[in-house]
């Protein structure tokens, strides 16, 4: 089935933050932001900026009547510079004008004298500096320093990947309009509106319950407004406050490239040790993570590195410490994966170290090692696991030592151009890491013409979370999708929301809502007992807008039904909640059972590297993936589709790139490349797992959103491959992502 919003995205009829209609007298924001990376502010002088045409007011941090402070997990983050900057972009100070260009404008005229302090750009330095966030976190299983001395075979090495930036289509914004009795409405482009409803009430003062936040859509997040949409609200709600008018603000691209916070960049030491049938015996890990100049969800980032630090293996003996290292560059933040792909980056990169010492196989050693049924992940949970039959099924389907043989046999043949391939095998836990956030709400009404309402937590962001939740209440009522209608995520009609994130919205407001459903049918089903004259409940159900009795339809049609109900005064709206049964997390002995389950997949990567040039492409994806059973096979193959392709562009070609100053040069789509329509593979194929498991997810699907991106993993070390078939060993290269064309040619001719 199609994806609801198909139709209005295509017409261009969907609506945005920037489609809202703006009220009369509505000002406009624009943000004075810090033009160096760490210093003593000495002073703001913003009065040339105040005389500036069509400007109302310029805020600074004194001017706010509540507290100067959006930090979520570490109070460390001011809404506005107040002594100090930490980064630049950072905001100093808020321009509200009347209209954007006259903002803009103002801004520039704003001066700042800004004493340097020393810039810290590189997380190894903070670290030595012992300028981390939160203390060191560490995984322990079993005992390495024993097992590295009964190793055949140990490997050390350090590997390192790229920052990314989000460059969802809709860029971040907020527009804050006065309620009744000094209330505020906040628009947010956000995927956590409780977030932004907090982060609102602290800046402003006002309690959570005069503040409604409302979203529509996203044009995407991928993370990156998880947290970091609560600036932006902030701002407009501060600045509304202050100038008793409704004030909007949409970041320009380059305001958000150079103001926002990105997927962390991580440097990591590994030390592998095999034995002499090339199991992987121990592992240890240190990763040191770029968390930039604030807290933000950097530990919760961190935590899920170590989580997924040994992929979709079985390690008995490993060792993983985790240093959340504060640096003068952006806030860095949730994205696809949140830490996962950075830390499987490092384990991949160990076993193709020992794979290229040992002269073997990446993928003897990745197969060998597969995580079974019943093995101990790091932190306590014991794995159901999928990881050997998605790689079975993969290479069954796909055959993988065919397209090595091909790739070797072209390069026999190819002098400047050389295939490469790599398998990569994913594992992926499924819930929030803090179990808290693994709760959501529904709420549902039955309408008097049968038609039917539901408003949940969950943010649509072009993931199609509201036609799968669409789809769960038409299923439970038995009536056609278009009986159904999303609203949007509200926080008056849905309260306390976790973000839509941790791929988790479908099934979280999937299953509150089956819930609300569900209890709203069985008061129907009270009323349908009597009229159809069955003996119970239980031989009732509802398809295609009738109900049945023993499978059998009777005469007896939903709107009927429905305002039968209502005439007996039957309640017809229900309110549910969902809390994931079974999971937990004590991070005191950091084991537990975090997640509700895990998604596997096996993908195998193939590219052609022009060694003469550094250019490559990427020829296949061809993947064997763990859907549970899907709800929606259109909906999860965009999905799997999309995040491949991010994937590969983290590893291959996204460079984000920050000087010593701090400085953001990436920071355009001129000198940010992400790929394009000829980037994207000509061959994505997607075998889906043939399983009977179950699991705890809505009927039985799996969850999709971020896993698939790490299957782009598999590119770097398909291109690597590649490489080294055309220098023969020649030269090693390091494990530092994204492989970009220039690395490639650079690494293949350094001298
Ligand atoms: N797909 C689209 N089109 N746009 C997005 O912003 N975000 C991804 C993924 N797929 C995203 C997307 C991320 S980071 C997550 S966590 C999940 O969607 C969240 O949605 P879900 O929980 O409904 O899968
Ligand atoms: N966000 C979060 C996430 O707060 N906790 C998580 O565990 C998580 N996992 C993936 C993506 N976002
Ligand atoms: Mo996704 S990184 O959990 O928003």
């Amino acid at each position: 089935m199609k994806n609801l919003d198909s139709r209005s995205h295509v017409r261009g009829e969907s609506v945005y933050l920037d489609d809202i209609p703006v009220v009369r007298g509505t000002l406009y924001a624009c943000v004075f932001d810090s033009p160096a990376a760490h210093g003593r502010l000495v002073f703001i002088n913003p009065s040339e900026a105040e005389r500036s045409e069509g400007v109302e007011k310029i805020i600074t941090a004194q001017d706010l009547i509540g507290e100067n402070q959006i930090g979520g997990i570490i109070p460390d983050e001011p809404l506005l510079a107040e002594s100090e900057v930490h980064f630049q972009g950072q905001p100093i100070a808020i321009v509200v004008a009347e209209t954007e260009e006259l903002a803009r404008k103002a801004a520039k005229k704003i001066t700042v004298e800004i004493e340097a302090l020393p810039v810290i750009t590189d997380p190894r330095v903070a670290a030595a500096n012992g300028d981390l966030i939160i203390p060191p976190k560490k995984f322990v299983l079993g005992n390495t320093a024993a097992a590295f001395a009964n190793c055949q075979h140990v490997f050390e090495g350090r590997a390192g990947t790229g920052g990314q930036e989000h460059l969802y289509i809709e860029t971040q914004g907020a527009y804050a309009v006065h309620a009744e009795n000094g209330g505020l409405k906040i628009y947010s482009s956000t995927q956590g509106p409780t977030a932004v409803q907090r982060a609102v009430c602290r800046v402003t003062g006002l309690p959570m319950h005069q503040v409604e936040v409302d979203v529509q859509r996203l044009g995407g997040g991928f993370g990156g407004k998880e947290d970091q949409a609560n600036a932006w609200a902030g701002i407009c709600a501060v600045a509304a406050q202050l100038t008793k008018r409704p004030v909007k603000y949409a970041l320009h691209r380059m305001e958000d490239m150079r103001m926002t916070g990105k997927r962390h960049p991580y440097s990591a030491d590994y030390k592998i040790g095999l034995d002499r049938d090339l199991n992987i015996v121990a592992y240890e890990a240190t990763f040191y993570q770029n968390a930039g100049a604030s807290c933000d969800l950097s530990p919760a980032v961190l935590e899920r590195t170590l989580f997924h630090a040994t992929n979709a293996y079985y390690v008995p003996n490993i060792t993983a410490t985790a240093y959340c290292c504060r640096t003068n560059l952006p806030p860095n933040t949730a994205f696809r994966g949140f830490g996962g792909p950075q830390g499987m980056f490092v384990i991949e990169s160990a076993i193709a170290h020992a794979a290229e010492r040992l002269g073997v196989r990446a993928s003897d050693i990745q197969q060998k090692n597969l995580i079974d049924d019943g093995d101990e992940f790091p932190y306590g949970q014991i794995a159901e696991s999928d990881a050997r039959t998605t790689w079975t099924q993969a290479d069954a389907k796909y055959d993988f030592t065919r397209l090595q043989k091909e790739a070797d046999e072209f390069n026999a043949s190819s002098k400047y151009l050389k295939k490469g391939v790599a398998t990569m095998p994913v594992c992926f836990g499924i819930s929030f890491t803090k179990t808290p956030m693994n709760q959501a709400r529904s709420l549902v009404h039955v309408y008097t013409d049968g038609s039917v309402a539901v408003s949940t937590g969950a943010v649509e962001m072009g993931q199609g979370v509201n036609t799968k939740i669409a789809q769960v209440a038409a299923e439970v009522f038995g009536l056609p999708i278009e009986m159904v209608r999303l609203h949007t995520t509200n926080t008056l009609r849905i309260a306390n929301t976790s973000p839509t994130a941790a791929s988790a919205a479908a099934d979280l407001n999937g299953k509150a809502t089956q819930m609300a459903c569900e209890s709203i049918r069985e008061r129907l089903f009270e009323i349908a007992q009597r009229l159809v004259e069955a003996e119970s409940p239980e031989q009732l159900s509802l398809a295609d807008g009738y109900v049945r009795r023993n499978g059998e339809r009777t005469s007896l049609d939903w709107q009927t039904l429905v305002m039968d109900a209502h005439l007996e005064r039957v309640n017809l709206s229900e309110h549910a909640h969902y809390a994931t049964p079974g999971i937990n997390f004590d991070w005191s002995t950091a084991k537990g059972h975090p997640f509700a389950y895990h998604v596997y997949g096996t993908a195998i990567v193939g590219v052609t590297v022009d060694c003469l040039r550094g250019r490559y492409e990427v020829d296949y994806v061809k993947c064997c993936h763990d859907f549970g059973s899907s709800m929606n096979t259109a909906v999860d193959h965009g999905q799997i589709e999309g995040g491949i392709v991010q994937g590969l562009g983290w590893m291959t070609m996204e460079e984000v790139f920050y000087d010593e100053e701090g400085r953001l040069r990436s920071n355009a789509l001129s000198t940010y490349k992400v790929p394009d329509i000829y980037s994207v593979p000509e061959t994505i194929e997607i075998l889906p797992l043939q399983t009977d498991r179950k699991n705890l997810a809505v009927f039985n699907s799996k969850a999709v959103g971020e896993p698939p991106l790490m299957y782009g993993i598999g590119a770097y070390f398909a291109i690597r491959n590649a490489v080294n078939a055309f220098t023969k060993g020649g030269v090693v290269l390091p494990f530092d992502a994204p492989f970009t064309p220039e690395k490639v040619l650079m690494g293949i001719y350094e001298k």
